[in-house]
């Protein structure tokens, strides 16, 4: 069977830290979407490490990793980010790491593109990231798309020509013009040359041995459920599908082949980027979420917004990814609030109260309502099992088991990989 470990929120829940707090227990660790817009942190022996474009299970020896079909690769962030990890960590990146051929490309002309895309959305704008994620999929849909498989074909270089000049003609209509293309297409070149270098295969098959040789494989999700291209508030969402769904196409295996799937939340919300947001706080409050949490963007460095936690969205969230536990993440950040909210339902503009997420929160939003609970007011440093939780912690644990009717099964008190409680 294949795990699914995946965020229900916007993102950045934590799902590096868990990924390798979890990677002991996998033979496989393996990416199904998204790409460089990622940013995944872990912490370990005093040490930060942010991975966007590698899977976490990297910094354990014995763990396979794999890039996915339905990743989006930027060879210049691949180097960079496999070069920088060899060096810090003395891994051997070149036998534990396998990209699948169909992975697709992003090419500089890409990020160019989605800076001009969001350029000329103006005040619409969707806030993404610029690592040319849009323009890249936008490709993979449209057919034309260069893949990883693609770079030892004779007619790489004529098939990159190609499409840059299709790219060229679209920056022109946005007249977006200065740019340095040259020099972006020097460094494209020489990480192709270095991506050579590993293993590049037909992951769907690496996949299925290993499935068949009951080797144990988790599959990471990047940014989160409610960003996701169909389920998210659409339009402002990233371009693949963040939910378990995905890693099926992504990876090439079968549904029936689903394990546990993992969901993972925040003990309250962030977003990072344009779009609704139904329990956001504009006021002192977020912001002391913001400062004792740390939440800003780790590819980006932008502010994230923050707010209370969403039980509706994170039902919805659960029921479409068919989750079968909880991790709940950052609880620490709440240990210094004396009061603690969680929307239960929503009220609409016409009065009425729902437990659904409506279809569009753009341009009628919603009003969320509140339970509140009680902080613990203590910090949870000395916090080593779930029998040792402050009282007003386990009776707030308990009540979103039961308002989301799953087990949480593990618990994060803090950044590092020790800072996590299990459920016994
Ligand atoms: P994109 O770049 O096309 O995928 O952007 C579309 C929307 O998706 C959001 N998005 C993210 N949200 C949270 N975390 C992400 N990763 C980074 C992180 C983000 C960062 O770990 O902090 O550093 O800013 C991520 N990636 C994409 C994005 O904000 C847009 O709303
Ligand atoms: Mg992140």
């Amino acid at each position: 069977m294949i795990d699914v470990l995946l965020g229900l929120q916007w993102g950045d829940e934590g799902k590096g830290k868990i990924v390798d707090f979890l990677a002991p227990r996998y033979q496989v660790v393996a990416r199904f979407q998204g790409g460089p817009n990622a940013g995944h942190t872990l912490e370990f022996d005093g040490i930060k490490h942010v991975l966007h474009q590698i899977p976490s299970g990297i910094f354990r020896p014995h763990t396979k990793n794999i890039i996915g079909n339905g990743v989006v690769l930027d060879p210049i962030v691949f180097r960079r980010e496999a070069e920088s990890a060899i060096e810090k960590f003395n891994i051997d990146l070149r036998s534990n790491l396998f990209i699948s051929k169909r992975t697709q490309l992003i090419m500089p002309t890409h990020r160019l593109l989605d800076a001009a895309y969001e350029q000329a959305k103006g005040d619409d704008k969707i806030g993404s990231t610029l690592k040319g994620i849009g323009p890249t999929y936008s490709d993979k849909i449209a057919r034309q798309g260069l893949r990883v498989g693609d770079v030892v074909s004779p007619n790489f270089k004529e098939k990159y020509k190609k499409l840059v000049e299709k790219h060229l003609v679209i920056l022109k209509q946005h007249n977006f013009i200065y740019f340095d293309l040259v020099s972006m297409e020097k460094d494209f070149f020489e990480s192709i040359e270095y991506l050579k270098t590993y293993k590049l295969e037909d992951t769907e098959y690496t996949i299925n041995k290993s499935l068949q040789q009951k080797e144990t494989i988790l599959a990471e999700g990047a940014q989160g459920s409610l960003l996701d291209i169909d389920f998210g508030s659409y339009p402002f969402v990233t371009s693949s599908t963040t939910m378990t769904a995905g890693a099926c196409t992504g990876l090439g295996v079968a549904p029936s082949h689903i394990g546990e799937v993992y969901g993972i939340f925040k003990a309250y919300c962030t977003r990072v980027g344009s779009g609704p947001f139904p329990t956001e706080l504009k006021d002192e409050t977020g912001e002391k979420l913001r400062r004792i949490g740390h939440e800003y963007g780790s590819t980006t460095g932008r502010p994230r917004r923050c707010g209370w936690l969403d039980l509706p969205a994170l039902r919805y969230a659960i029921m479409l990814n068919g989750v079968t536990q909880l991790v709940m993440m950052k609880v620490d950040v709440l240990s210094e609030f004396d009061e603690i909210k969680v929307c239960t339902h929503y009220r609409l503009a016409d009065g009425t109260e729902t437990e659904q997420l409506p279809f569009d929160l753009c341009d009628a939003p919603v009003e969320p309502v509140y339970k509140t609970f009680s902080g613990w007011q203590s910090n949870l440093n000395s916090v080593h099992s779930f029998d040792q939780l402050p009282s007003q912690l386990a009776d707030y644990v308990a009540y979103l088991e039961e308002a989301l009717n799953l087990p949480i099964t593990f618990i994060s008190t803090g950044p590092d990989r020790v800072a996590t409680l299990v459920k016994a």
